[in-house]
């Protein structure tokens, strides 16, 4: 793709390798490998050397063909998939479903909180990246993409899609707006409140251990629970702005919730194209702020992750890029990415259950509980005691 994107956010840094979304297989072994360890990390030990500007590169040549991955799953370049599938040619595949089986991963499945629990209480993680996806929101009411039955992905029949990720698929999007825009009006802002987790994830901001959040949501839920914006990165974009999905003038983001939201079109009026809000689809630009990963994952003392099925590219392939010796604890229903593997990587941990369990116990453990309420009911988001069914903060309306 030839066009260039302004940026969505504004980035004081110097402009940055341009990336586009992609869904396609993050369990390739080619993929970024951790950069060098400037210092020992809570496990000690140096490990190989990896520059940012490799980093860069390795990121932007990723394979996105139909290529066999070395863990045997298929990698799917979604513009090409839209492009067969538009000119009713077979329709493109959608890509597997890369979670479990969870008979591989031979680790145990729970118990990894509490030790990473524990790196936290002897004060050894002060530069946490948090690394979450659709996971993180299901607890607010608002499905993911693809838990079988709830997630949109199986809930996507009424639109006639070719497959599920046409609806976030730019060319897709140019023919048939109507079945992104009927996804948009479910996760406009103001439909949904933050919950328990989001707010765990505020806590460690509030305790100066949070270098950064990277979300793939684009729900706004981060912010509206008071995270900084300058702790977060929204590398799928959101609805705080809109423009021409063609030519890229802005166009008012309030104008373009209206019309969306009564079942109009917004258009430019420069060429007329289609509106839409600054959500990042496959093919589309990454925001600036993206970028920031480059400093970010070579400084973190701990990667947490939650709530992803890791399957976006280039997204998914940043939790490669921390040390080999910095703990990365997954939070999720399943194993996912590189926890898939087996062995674990020596300080890879992993918790699997429903999320909002897992925080809430965490939380416990860091003896942080009472703080997280206290936020919650500080901003109104406090149904009762941390059981799952009060907890959840559901819609608004
Ligand atoms: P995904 O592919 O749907 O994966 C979600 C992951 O979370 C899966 O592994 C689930 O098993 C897991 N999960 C869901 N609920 C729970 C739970 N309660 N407890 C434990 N695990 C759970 O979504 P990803 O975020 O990986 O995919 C990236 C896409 C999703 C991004 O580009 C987003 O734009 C898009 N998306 C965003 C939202 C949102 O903003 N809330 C909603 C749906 C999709």
């Amino acid at each position: 793709m030839s066009r260039l994107r302004p940026a969505v956010e504004q980035s004081p840094h110097p402009a940055a390798p341009r990336l586009t979304r992609s869904a396609a297989s993050q369990a390739r072994l080619g993929g970024p490998g951790p950069p060098q360890d400037p210092a020992p990390g809570p496990y000690g030990k140096q490990r190989r050397k990896h520059t940012d500007s490799a980093l860069a590169q390795d990121l932007s040549q990723m394979r996105v063909s139909g290529q066999e991955s070395p863990l045997g799953y298929q990698d799917v370049n979604m513009r090409h998939a839209s492009r067969s599938s538009t000119q009713n040619d077979q329709p493109a595949p959608s890509p597997p479903v890369k979670e479990g089986p969870r008979a591989r991963v031979k680790s145990s499945s729970r118990g990894g909180l509490a030790s990473v629990a524990r790196l936290l209480k002897l004060g050894r993680c002060k530069n946490i990246v948090v690394v979450a996806g659709a996971g993180i929101s299901t607890a607010s009411g608002i499905p993911d993409f693809r838990t079988p039955g709830t997630g949109l992905y199986s809930n996507l029949e009424r639109y006639d899609l070719p497959y599920p990720e046409a609806v976030f698929n730019i060319d897709y999007f140019s023919e048939c707006p109507q079945a992104f825009f009927s996804l948009a009006r479910e996760l406009y802002p103001g439909r949904h409140r933050p919950n328990y987790i989001h707010y765990f994830i505020r806590s460690l901001h509030l305790r100066g251990l949070l270098l950064r959040v990277y979300t793939q949501n684009i729900d706004g839920l981060e912010k509206m629970c008071g995270i900084p914006e300058d702790k977060l990165v929204e590398a799928h974009g959101n609805f705080t702005t809109a423009s021409c999905h063609l030519c890229y003038t802005p166009y008012p983001a309030e104008d373009a919730k209206v019309a969306i939201m009564s079942g109009d079109v917004p258009t430019c009026s420069f060429c007329a194209g289609t509106v839409k809000p600054d959500v990042v689809f496959f093919g589309e630009d990454l925001p600036q702020k993206y970028f920031l990963h480059s400093e970010d994952f070579p400084k973190a003392d701990l990667l947490i992750i939650m709530g992803t099925s890791l399957q976006i590219e280039p997204f998914a392939s940043l939790v490669n890029t921390v040390r080999a010796s910095v703990p990365r604890l997954l939070l999720n229903r399943h194993a996912v990415g590189p926890f898939l593997k087996t062995p674990l990587r020596r300080a890879d941990h992993l918790e699997l259950g429903d999320l909002l369990d897992s925080v809430q116990r965490m939380a416990h453990i860091l003896g942080w509980s009472a703080e997280i309420e206290e936020l919650m009911r500080s901003q109104g988001d406090w149904a009762g005691p941390p059981t799952q069914s009060r907890a959840i903060v559901g819609r608004v309306d």
